[in-house]
């Protein structure tokens, strides 16, 4: 029996409206030092974005390698499988590599090639239960650029295509040198098709329109679970129990506010995929959002702010959501009047003009809609619309459509 714990996003490193996050993300590395232990895990995954950004920070490096040599320390048999996401740069978090090898970590950042074609069998780690048996093939793939994929012809989206080809040709690999009573599980940084995410968010840098969404036909029944990383939203995806996403740790948003936390615990045995157990985390700090709902005008917001209890500590985040019908010069001193004494991180003020809660109504309705339903060309026009309060000229969409099929054929990496 072997178990796995899958995580993902960490993010060390990041910054929250300005606001240091250092101990928020100590305190959740305690955590799942301690959830390691207590569930006498022998698997630890980090499905892509350690850290925020490409070049990460002296403090935010410390504290992974600080983490790693902890751990692994503490639970004498426990592996690590760390794959790079589109935060982190794939060659800088493999560099230490000749040293983590030996705390039993792997880190899969680069896709090799050999002799021109791509080292499958690089991206295949074994993972070992506390007898030492290799029990599961890993499939570690890392966030995924241009070049790093297959080049496959097809009409549809050539990133998808290739992410999927890629995977298949892993999987042949991993089938072939497989024992009997191992199980093949797959590592991703990617977005599903099917996955959930947070309302007008971008800190996941989503593509509108699709192009950068693989499908999960891509993941084929041999692979007993996906572990995916880059949503933030702890999910299961197109309602398959066994491709999931952990979901980052910490909200990395106001629109992730409601979302769960934590880690996902698989426990697979013998070959077979025995159950599947999310492992909850709350968060060291909390954030708060006045009015809870809509926003409303400055007099009642502010009564809002005047009435708030003083707030435990930590001092939570706090975001204010005002409606304006025209510029309120002194809105924000009044604001950091009104909490000053609350024990609150005023993060941000959120202004609403009239104007843009009916394009909120509109954006809500867009999401309902769901953008992956929408071509390129609709959303579009939708833009367009909503800017010039008339249709699309004819030109304007033809060149659009001229774009679109450029983009397409020079696959993902052009859009970002
Ligand atoms: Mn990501």
């Amino acid at each position: 029996m072997i178990r796995i714990l899958h995580t993902s996003d960490w993010h060390l490193g990041q910054t929250f409206f300005g606001y240091e996050r250092t101990e928020e993300h100590e305190h959740f590395l305690d955590w799942l030092a301690g959830c390691l232990r207590s569930e006498q895990v022998d698997v630890l995954v980090v499905a892509g974005d350690v850290y925020d950004v490409s070049n990460p920070s002296a403090a935010a490096q410390r504290m992974f390698y600080r983490f790693i040599s902890r751990v692994t320390r503490e639970n004498p048999t426990l592996q690590l499988v760390v794959i790079a996401g589109n935060h982190d740069s794939a060659a800088r978090l493999e560099a230490p590599l000749p040293l983590l090898q030996e705390m039993r970590t792997a880190i899969k950042g680069v896709v090799r090639k050999k002799e021109g074609e791509i080292d499958y069998e690089d991206m295949i780690v074994e993972l070992c239960n506390s007898q030492g048996e290799a029990e599961v093939l890993c499939l570690a793939v890392p966030f995924l650029r241009q070049g790093d994929y297959p080049a496959v012809d097809t009409a549809g989206n050539p990133y998808a295509a290739g992410v999927k080809a890629l995977y298949n040709q892993i999987l042949q690999r991993a089938i072939r040198c497989k024992q009997p009573g191992q199980a093949i599980i797959a590592l991703g940084h990617l977005q599903a098709t099917g996955s959930e995410i947070a309302e007008k968010d971008h800190s996941e840098r989503t593509v509108i329109g699709g192009l950068e969404c693989v499908s999960p036909e891509a993941f084929p029944p041999s692979i007993v679970y996906m572990a995916l990383g880059h949503i933030h939203k702890s999910q299961r995806v197109s309602g398959r129990e066994n491709i999931r996403y952990a979901g980052s740790p910490l909200p990395m948003s106001f629109a992730e506010r409601n979302y769960r936390h934590g880690a996902v615990l698989v426990t697979i045995d013998r070959g077979e995929l025995l159950s599947i157990e999310q492992k909850e985390y709350l968060p060291l700090v909390g954030l708060l959002s006045i009015p809870s709902g809509k926003a409303e005008v400055p007099g009642e917001v502010l009564a809002q702010l005047h009435a708030l209890e003083i707030q435990p500590d930590p001092a939570p985040y706090l975001e204010v959501k005002i409606l304006l019908s025209e510029p309120e010069p002194m809105l924000k001193q009044r604001i950091e009047e009104a909490v000053a004494d609350k024990n609150v991180r005023l993060a941000r003020i959120v202004p609403m003009y009239h104007h843009t809660v009916r394009q909120e109504m509109q954006e809500e309705q867009t999401i309902s809609m769901g953008l992956q339903q929408m071509s390129p060309l609709e959303i579009a026009r939708l833009a367009f619309e909503r800017s010039y309060n008339g249709d699309m000229p004819e030109e304007l969409t033809h060149l659009f459509q001229e774009v679109c099929s450029a983009v397409m054929a020079a696959g993902p990496a052009a859009s970002r």
